[in-house]
């Protein structure tokens, strides 16, 4: 939980087509009700240069990119975007409400492309001393009906082109962190329809709202 003066720190993760986007709005909504003022950003990205970065990561041309190579770009990505956005948003008081966060290089780059996850904790460490998020919503899906849905919206990005194994290994990498953090992380069922999961994030969200005073 966070400390009495700075805000709250609240992070949406998940595999492709999980519904984040979806479900931010009743994480909003909720926090909104409780009059709480929220910050709501994205990773890789959430400010101007991290968004540069997030460029070049998400782009099909940069297919063969050394996995160390991203593994630093988006832990870059995520110094800039800590200056520039959360940090300062926490110490007014604001919560902040994240699309990703470090949970997705864990999954992403330690599940996904195999680095090894004593090597992404020491950059989690260097980059973010000891600020972690105060409450992970994962939703929680087939990678099969992830990828469905995410490749019925849009022109895919560079991770949504890759083989079903890699997000079968990402989502598995999710529930191991949901599994050792099970007060942070709280996993939604995301195969259901989208109100069955809007019903379990305003409860869970409503719940840390309370306790948090
Ligand atoms: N990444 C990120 C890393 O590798 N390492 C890292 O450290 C970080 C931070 C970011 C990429 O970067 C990678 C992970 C990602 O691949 P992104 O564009 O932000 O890329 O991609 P996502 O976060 O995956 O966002 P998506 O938009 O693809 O997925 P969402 O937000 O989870 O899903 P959403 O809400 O857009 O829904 C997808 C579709 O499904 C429908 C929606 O209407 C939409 O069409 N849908 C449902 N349909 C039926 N039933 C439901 N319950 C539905 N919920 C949503």
């Amino acid at each position: 939980m966070a400390s009495a003066t700075r805000g709250h720190f609240i992070t949406l993760e998940g595999i492709e087509g999980a519904g984040k986007t979806t479900q931010r709005s009743v994480v909003l909504e909720t926090l909104r009700r409780a009059d709480i003022a929220v910050t709501t950003t994205r990773e890789p990205g959430g400010s101007p240069i991290a968004e540069r970065m997030r460029a070049l990561l998400l782009d099909r041309d940069n297919q063969g990119m050394a996995p160390d190579a991203e593994l630093l770009l988006m832990f870059a990505a995520r110094a800039e975007h800590l200056r520039s956005t959360i940090l300062p948003a926490l110490a007014e008081g604001r919560w902040v409400l994240c699309d990703r966060f470090t949970d997705a290089t864990y999954a992403y780059q330690g599940g996904g492309r195999g680095v090894d996850h004593a090597r992404i904790a020491v950059l989690e460490t260097f980059v973010q001393g000891p600020l972690r998020p105060d409450l992970t919503l994962l939703f929680d899906l087939p990678a099969s009906l992830g990828l469905e849905r995410a490749r019925g919206r849009s022109a895919p990005d560079r991770f949504e082109t890759e083989a079903l194994a890699f997000h079968e290994r990402v989502r598995a990498a999710y529930l191991t962190t949901a599994e050792r953090e099970p007060e942070r992380v709280r996993r939604i069922d995301a195969a259901r329809a989208t109100e069955a999961g809007a019903a379990d994030v305003r409860h869970i969200v409503a719940d840390y709202v309370g306790k948090a005073g």
